[in-house]
Formats: C-alpha cells, sequence, structure tokens
C-alpha cells in the first residue's frame, strides 16, 4: 500500500494519526518525501492477541500494556505464563521431549524496531522467551543454538533445571511402544503460544515460544523461532504468527507473508487466509492430515485469524476484554 493511501485509511479509522518530516523512519519505495506517522498516545488502545487458549497469558500482557508497558514487554510477559505453564505440553517446562526423551525449546521475539532474537534447541532452561530477548539486546546476533545458548543462558543467570516433568515422561514412554511418528493433526497437542501486542504508544511487537512438535527428530527445528516463519512483526504494518507444523509454515514463509500482503491493503483476516491458501492449495498436497493456524493484527488494530481445520482457537484482548475465539477455517468438509 502506498504510503498516502495507509496514512488517509489510519485516519479514517480515527487512528489520529499524525505526519511529520523526518529523517530517521522508512518511507515506502516510491515516495520522495520521507514522511513519519507518529501515533497519538491518547488514541491507542492497548491490544494483545495470541494462538491457542492462553487467557492468562494475554491477561498477563495485557495488564503490563494497561499499566503504559512496552508491546515488547507485554509479550516475553505474556509468554512467560505458558512457559512456565505445566500442563501445557507444547511449550516450557513440561513440553514433550524428541525421540530421545530430551525436551528442547524454540523461541523467538521482534521488536518495534524490527530487532529480533532466537534461540534454538535449547535443553535445560524454561523461560526461552527471555533468553531470545537477551540474544536480541546484548549480543550482535540474531540466533544462538543449543548449548552455546544454554551455555549463553546461563551466563545471563538463568537457571539450569529439568524441564521433563513425570507426565510428559510418561507420554513418551508410552509413544515409544511404537515409536511410529508421523505429523497427524493435533498430536502435538498444539499449543505454541504465538503473540502480538500494540501498546498504548501504538508500537507492535511479537514473540512466539514452543517446545516443537512432539517426538520430532532430535535436532529438528520448526517454524517457532525463525524469523518471517512463526512471527513477522512490521511496526509500520502489523505482526503475525503461526502454530502448527513448521515445516508447512517455513516452506511458505508464513508470517512474512503475511505481514506483506498487509501492506499491498490486504486486512489482516484476508492475509491470514490467503497465507493459508498458499500451503493447501499446492499441488497434491495432503493438508488432511496436519494443521496450521495463523493470527495477525494490523496498524488500525484490526485482527485477523484462520487455519486448516477447526481445533484452532485464539485469545485476543482489545477494549479491556479478553475474548477466547474459535477461528474460522479452511476445510469444512
Ligand atoms: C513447530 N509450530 O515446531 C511448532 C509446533 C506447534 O503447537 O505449533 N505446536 O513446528
Amino acid at each position: 500500500m502506498k504510503r498516502r493511501n495507509f496514512i488517509k485509511k489510519a485516519s479514517a479509522t480515527g487512528l489520529g494519526l499524525v505526519t511529520v518530516s523526518s529523517t530517521f523512519i522508512s518511507c515506502d519505495e516510491t515516495s520522495e518525501k520521507k514522511e513519519a506517522i507518529v501515533s497519538t498516545a491518547k488514541s491507542i488502545k492497548p491490544l494483545v492477541i495470541a494462538t491457542w487458549e492462553t487467557t492468562l497469558a494475554v491477561d498477563t500482557a495485557a495488564a503490563v500494556l494497561e499499566k503504559g508497558g512496552s508491546a515488547l514487554e507485554a509479550v516475553e510477559q505474556g509468554c512467560r505464563i505458558e512457559e512456565a505453564n505445566e500442563k501445557g505440553q507444547s511449550v516450557g517446562k513440561g513440553g514433550l521431549p524428541d525421540r530421545d526423551g530430551d525436551v528442547t525449546l524454540d523461541a523467538c521475539i521482534m521488536n518495534e524496531k524490527g530487532d529480533y532474537g532466537a534461540v534454538l534447541g535449547v535443553k535445560n532452561i524454561m523461560h526461552v522467551i527471555s533468553v531470545a530477548r537477551k540474544v536480541m539486546e546484548d549480543t550482535p546476533h540474531v540466533m544462538l543454538v543449543g548449548d552455546g545458548a544454554e551455555k549463553f543462558a546461563v551466563s545471563k543467570g538463568f537457571e539450569p533445571e529439568n524441564l521433563l516433568t513425570a507426565a510428559s515422561k510418561k507420554a513418551w514412554e508410552a509413544w515409544k511402544v511404537t515409536a511410529e511418528y508421523k505429523p497427524i493433526i493435533n498430536i502435538e497437542n498444539h499449543d505454541t503460544i504465538g503473540m502480538l501486542a500494540i501498546d498504548k504508544k501504538g508500537n507492535i511487537s511479537g514473540a512466539c515460544t514452543t517446545s516443537g512438535l512432539a517426538y520430532k527428530m532430535a535436532g529438528r527445528v520448526g517454524d517457532s523461532p525463525i524469523i518471517g516463519g512463526g512471527l513477522f512483526v512490521d511496526n509500520e504494518i502489523g505482526g503475525a504468527s503461526a502454530t502448527g507444523l513448521g515445516e508447512e509454515v517455513l516452506k511458505t514463509v508464513g508470517s512474512f507473508l503475511i505481514v506483506e500482503l498487509m501492506r499491498q491493503g490486504k486486512s489482516p483476516q484476508e492475509a491470514c487466509e490467503m497465507a493459508i491458501g498458499r500451503i493447501v492449495n499446492k499441488p497434491g498436497k495432503d493438508f488432511k492430515n496436519f494443521q496450521v493456524g495463523y493470527i495477525a493484527v494490523n496498524k488500525q488494530g484490526e485482527t485477523g485469524a484462520y487455519s486448516i481445520h477447526e481445533w484452532f482457537s485464539y485469545n485476543v484482548y482489545k477494549n479491556k476484554e479478553n475474548k477466547h475465539i474459535q477461528s474460522d477455517f479452511f476445510n469444512k468438509a
């Protein structure tokens, strides 16, 4: 979308955007003049959207925003709730392990400046979302993997601990009886949390954290910690996050695709639907046996979500209300 149209559209939504000359704010490819968009603080209502039924996580993030905290702080604090929730077997402590019985976590975070940090395949550290933030803020890098990420976390004061709970160990032992793995809808007990927030200043940030697919091959990494795959944020346009079979999200660079479609003028809902379309419309794609779900938000605070199958839901905090919503989905057959 052209900058001028975007400004017009934003003004029509009552966000009270103003333009000022600036040299430090980016402009679209065609504009000769550099223009900045500054949101007037009064007009912005904080917003949070997160995958699955993550009510407490969303409430936690919303509380940060209502107190005037940043979107970045909100998504980190929100994701930490799920990482500490041992009952959620796809995130943090209590996550289902890989085939070898090791719980390995992936996470990433992206701020309103377009900075990004991620950790991949980390053992023994529960709050990997916070480690990802440290990678972003305290290193010249964007990704740390495996032992290096764990060492870095420990150097930053994170306490190593065993993440395999008795319940997850029991589930893994039951799985080992047949040791058959194929990605079947919901076998992963999906509850990877992807979260996007807009703070009172109008800034957008996002975060995503997961233990990945249950009983994955050792070393396997999915979409969740990969920029543009499980998460992407562009503070001038919006953000998107993914859950489900990471291989399919990665092959279509799903979250980046959604943000780019919004840049071209699609609503968050239309963009999520088109990104699911990219997956299911590939020739011969047997999408009946796997799930992918997307959430998105744009700069105007409009939200969208879509999945291949039903069994996808999300939470939205808007106008001081936190609602759990069943996503619309593609495969209605
Ligand atoms: C992955 N997308 O590792 C993650 C899995 C997931 O809920 O979303 N689980 O592929």
